[in-house]
């Protein structure tokens, strides 16, 4: 049984397919109603229901929360309801992570943040906490961290993957700026450098900058780059380069 990702069995696809929407638009629901307490409810009934953490965190987390961010930019919803929305999302996150099981072994190190100045924090948030349930020693530092900050941290925690994030295209000098640095200030340069954030999924093609870098477009394709192959692995966990 894959412990994140979760596992379905022949048949079940449209079963599992209902239960992620009636999931999904309850917990909205529960976001929209500002009630922490059914939100945490419909995702207890949601886990019972055999939904999978990373079913939960993409189908359910994510897309209420792009429907969040529809309704906010359309003015149905006002900043205090994004606000709320985002708080209980973030708790519940975190009641969540008391259910993975973490392993003891590590698959590797890594440093996951959100560039200086991006605020979308939950994206980056995901992408720890699966790395983690899959094996990774994972540093998470939050978002919008300053460059020096970061630096430090990939260097201290010897990390084989950085993984950065960018919602807000603007970013994108920052995010150059930062992988430059990495490259020419550090030591130990991480094998994998691994960028992810709805801007990223806006981009045709990875300005020549950031060449070598690896795109997720999103957790479940976090999830199955960083699984790789034994080799990639290892190099990775060794700090060793590859492309
Ligand atoms: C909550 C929210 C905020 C909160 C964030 C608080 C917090 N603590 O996170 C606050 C209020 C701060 C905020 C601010 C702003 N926001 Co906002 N925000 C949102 C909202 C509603 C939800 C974001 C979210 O959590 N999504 C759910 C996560 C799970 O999705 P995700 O980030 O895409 O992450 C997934 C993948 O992209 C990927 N991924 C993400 N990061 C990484 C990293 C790695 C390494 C990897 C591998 C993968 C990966 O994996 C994740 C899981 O699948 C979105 C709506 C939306 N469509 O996302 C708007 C949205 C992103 N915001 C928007 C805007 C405009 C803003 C502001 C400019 C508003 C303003 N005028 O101030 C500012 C910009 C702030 C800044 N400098 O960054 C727009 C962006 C439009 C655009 N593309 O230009 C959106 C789309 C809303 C909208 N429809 O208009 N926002």
């Amino acid at each position: 049984m894959d412990a994140i990702a979760g596992e379905i069995p022949d048949g079940a696809i449209p079963e599992l397919a209902r239960r992620v929407n009636d999931a999904r638009n309850a917990y909205l629901q529960a976001l929209l109603a500002g009630s922490r307490k059914q939100a945490f409810l419909v995702i207890q009934e949601a886990r019972k229901d055999g939904l999978s953490i990373m079913d939960i965190y993409v189908d359910v987390f994510q897309a209420a929360m792009y429907e969040i961010g529809r309704l906010w930019e359309t003015n149905i919803i006002t900043v205090a309801d994004e606000h709320m929305a985002t708080a209980i999302t973030q708790y519940i996150m975190s009641l969540l992570y008391q259910e993975m099981d973490i392993p003891q072994e590590t698959s590797g190190r890594a440093v996951i943040t959100g560039v200086q100045g991006e605020l979308h924090q939950i994206g980056p948030n995901m992408v720890a906490d699966v790395l983690e349930a899959e094996g990774w020693n994972v540093r998470f530092l939050g978002t919008n961290v300053p460059p020096d900050g970061i630096l430090e941290a990939i260097d201290e925690h010897h990390a084989g993957l950085f993984g950065l994030s960018m919602t807000m295209f603007f970013h994108l000098p920052n995010v150059i700026e930062l992988v430059r640095r990495i490259r020419t200030e550090l030591h130990h340069v991480p094998a994998c450098i691994l960028l992810g954030g709805a801007a990223f999924r806006m981009l045709s093609a990875l300005p020549g900058e950031l060449d070598g870098c690896h795109v997720a477009m999103d957790l479940r394709d976090a999830l199955r780059k960083t699984r790789l192959t034994d080799f990639t692995r290892a190099a990775m966990s060794s700090g060793q380069t590859f492309s």
